[in-house]
């Protein structure tokens, strides 16, 4: 029985992985063949340039070969009926990722918290762009000309985006669920304590245990796209 008005759903790679997009800490992940200090912080970007943006540039050409799978089209499914079956009910997605699979899927109340992989960020000007090409020939930025643009993407040690949104939908959640993630990248893994805090319902959808698992009422172990359709359904059935 769905007893949450407002649900805020965090996701995780794991939420994409069977869309084909590789996931960062498991066997062969991004992470396998790259030490995240030579890729994904500021000083490796200042160290090594082209190293950085080549590693963005093969991720971005990626995703655009992948589509949006079954968990993300129940995420949006959710979405969509939720606020017809409950009165004032709303879904908040909340997604460390960086692909664009949930808003092919249909999802519009999205955070992307650590950025978006088809957006370039001017360091000259600071104007953010669609960007669906290549970084590292450093084409100059749409807006000031400047050949300075780099990955829209937050590196370890940046502040991720809209926490103050994040934080506000958290406090007014009444249901957090927390799909396809480790658990080992903060703040986004310490959202369940918020939850926590507040006597919030909490329950993981996730391929292996997480970081967190014990922190949550109810953990349920497998793919994301047997996982979430049914979590989906259950939830709905639940508001006839
Ligand atoms: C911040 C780049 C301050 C983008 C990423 C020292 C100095 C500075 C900061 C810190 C520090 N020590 C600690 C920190 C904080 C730091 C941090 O957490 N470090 C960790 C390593 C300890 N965090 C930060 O620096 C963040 N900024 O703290 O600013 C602040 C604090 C509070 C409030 C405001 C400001 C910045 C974090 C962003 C880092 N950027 N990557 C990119 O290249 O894409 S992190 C990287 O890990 C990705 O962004 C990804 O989103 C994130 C989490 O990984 P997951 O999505 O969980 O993926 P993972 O592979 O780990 O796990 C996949 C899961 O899926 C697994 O559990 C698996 O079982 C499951 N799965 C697999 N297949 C399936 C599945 N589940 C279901 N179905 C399947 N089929």
């Amino acid at each position: 029985m769905s007893t949450g008005r407002n649900i805020v759903v965090l996701t995780g790679a794991g939420v994409s992985a069977e869309s084909g997009i590789d996931t960062f800490r498991a066997e062969g992940g991004l992470w396998e063949n790259h030490r995240v200090e030579d890729v994904a912080t500021p000083e490796a970007f200042s160290r090594d340039p082209d190293l950085v943006l080549r590693f963005y540039d093969m991720r971005r050409a990626a995703i655009q070969t992948k589509e949006p799978n079954a968990a993300h089209h129940a995420l949006a499914r959710l979405e969509a009926e939720w606020p017809r079956r409950v009165v004032g009910g709303t879904v908040t997605l909340v997604t460390q990722n960086v692909d664009d699979l949930h808003e092919r899927a249909g999802s519009f109340n999205l955070i992307h918290m650590h950025g978006e992989h088809l957006n370039a960020w001017c360091r000259a000007c600071e104007m953010r762009s669609v960007w669906t090409g290549a970084l590292s020939h450093r084409p100059q930025c749409p807006q000031c000309g400047a050949r300075a643009l780099r990955p829209d993407i937050l590196w370890f040690g940046e502040m991720p985006y809209r926490m103050a949104d994040i934080y506000d939908a958290m406090h007014n959640a009444d249901m957090f669920v927390s799909i396809g993630t480790s658990g080992a990248v903060y703040p986004a893994a310490g959202l369940v304590r918020i939850a926590r805090d507040n006597g919030v319902q909490t329950l993981e959808l996730n391929l292996d245990p997480s970081q967190g698992s014990d922190l949550f009422d109810e953990s349920r172990i497998g793919p994301a796209t047997r996982l979430v359709p049914g979590w989906v359904d259950e939830m709905l059935a639940g508001t006839k």
